[in-house]
């Protein structure tokens, strides 16, 4: 080869290389490049105008709940006694359940003891204020160690969510750091005739599926006919399929939002998103399995429920369930967006590898998604990548449009966290009513770390944050 021809290779190999290498702190904001979903522009590197950081819950008020987190990493005993490595609050994993009444101003000190990487608390599914989020480098610096941060927001949607590190989530939230936060409408505050409730948190801990953090078989007491709310919590990283035995259930609620006009299922399970969160009505006495020989068996103490097979099928939220109204329309969409997964062959941060695209672009060179407040925007999320990916829009709700071509014909299906299977093609819509600067990642946390994030910036916000850095933020 001539020697020219090779330098020039050389140089060219070295572009591209070099165009590869994410800085070692940088603002979001400054990532990849403005999509404006064909509405209008704005200025995107705005210096002036409201900060994430004054986008905070209430800031005086005595709070209706308040917590106080403090976090270690350490080896602890499961609940049902198997030792693993991980991270603990306040002790196990995992952390405290949360329990808050729909208008509750919710107060939780994070404390960092001894994890040596900082951590944050994220709410999954509560669509908090931007500045109240908990994501590293980009709502807050992490809390290193020695440091606490306390979080305020009030509980102003009932449902079923979680909260977990998001300071280099893909170990820590694997490794334990999470723990649920359940609100409850106000009439059900001490009210008899709810039904029992139950919290089913799944978990994989060093490869040991568990429930609440128990490995096999959960009992929940309730007489015979009594029905019990179980309330699906999937923090792992994959698909949950999980199914009932004992006779018909309904699917209630998915990420926080009631199903209208739920029907009975049999012979049907249910496939719960990696982040995502889905209530089923059982009658005691019956049994929930989770896979892995976990399941919640409810009904009087020493009740047995054989397990059914599971099903092959499993219920489809796109058609389960009674048609409501919406409270937008999301026939006049403001900006309509693209986030079309793939993968291929390149560098990232000068790494070769086979990676996730967004838009046919490697990270960090994803689009930006940038909206006003008061639109009305519409999302394709197509993934064509060979993987699954249970992609996550954080402080809002999207409901599905579609998928595939076909129409979404049951109950109003919202989401915050989707699964968007290899081959699928969702449309989701959603009201931007939240500003701030928000994640919208895949909730496969290895998937993220590799790359699959991308941010929503809504017009006039600015960003103080930085990802790297002296505080070593790192989101994914
Ligand atoms: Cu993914």
């Amino acid at each position: 080869m001539p020697a020219t021809v090779g330098v020039l290779l050389l140089a060219g190999g070295g572009w591209y290389w070099s165009t590869s290498l994410v800085p070692s702190t940088y603002s979001v904001m400054d990532m990849g490049y403005a999509d404006f979903g064909g509405g209008p522009e704005h200025e995107h590197h705005g210096s002036t105008g409201t900060s994430v950081a004054d986008l905070t819950g209430p800031a005086t008020g005595d709070p209706d709940v308040d917590v106080r987190l403090e976090a270690r990493q350490q080896a602890f005993d499961l609940a049902s006694g198997e030792r693993v490595e991980g991270y603990t609050l306040n002790g196990s994993s995992p952390g405290p359940e949360i329990e808050a009444t729909v208008g509750d101003l919710v107060q939780v000190t994070l404390v960092d003891v001894d994890v040596s990487d900082g951590i944050t608390l994220h709410w999954h599914g509560v669509d908090v204020p931007n500045a109240e989020d908990g994501v590293a480098g980009v709502t807050q610096d992490a809390v290193e160690p020695g440091e606490e941060h306390v979080y305020r927001f009030v509980a102003e949607d009932a449902g079923t969510y979680w909260y977990h590190s998001h300071q280099v989530s893909h170990e820590q939230v694997e490794g334990g750091l999470f723990g649920t936060l359940v609100v409850r409408p106000p009439a059900a505050a001490g009210d008899a005739d709810e039904p029992a409730d139950v919290v089913a948190a799944v978990h994989t801990y060093s490869g040991r599926r568990t429930i609440g953090g128990r490995t096999g078989l959960t009992p929940v007491l309730a007489e015979d006919g009594a029905p019990v709310r179980v309330r699906l919590v999937n923090t792992d990283n994959g698909p949950l399929r999980a199914w009932v035995s004992g006779g018909p259930y309904r699917v209630v609620a998915v990420d926080g939002r009631d199903v209208h006009e739920p029907t009975d299922v049999s012979g049907e399970g249910v496939l719960v998103t990696a982040g995502g969160r889905v209530d089923l009505l059982v009658t005691a006495p019956a049994r929930v399995d989770a896979g892995a020989g976990t399941a919640v068996v409810v009904g009087p103490e020493g009740v047995e429920v054989p397990a059914d097979p599971e099903p092959q099928e499993r219920v489809d939220l796109l058609s389960y369930g009674g048609p409501a109204a919406l409270p937008f329309d999301p026939d006049q969409a403001d900006r309509r967006f693209e986030y079309r997964i793939g993968r291929r062959i390149g560098l990232v941060d000068g790494e070769p590898g086979f990676w996730w695209t967004i838009n046919g672009h490697l990270f960090p060179d994803v689009p930006m998604f940038h909206v006003t407040e008061g639109d009305v925007v519409r999302m394709t999320i197509s993934n064509d990548s060979g993987g699954v990916h249970p992609m996550h829009l954080h402080g809002h709700h999207a409901v599905v449009l579609s998928r595939n071509g076909v129409a979404a014909t049951g109950s109003p299906w919202w989401v915050d966290s989707l699964n968007v299977a290899d081959g699928d093609s969702y449309e989701i819509a959603f009201l931007a009513d939240n500003p701030g600067l928000w994640m919208d990642h895949c909730h496969n946390l290895d998937h993220a770390a590799d790359g699959l994030v991308a941010h929503l910036a809504y017009a006039g916000i600015t960003e103080p944050y930085r990802v790297g850095g002296s505080h070593d933020n790192a989101p994914e």
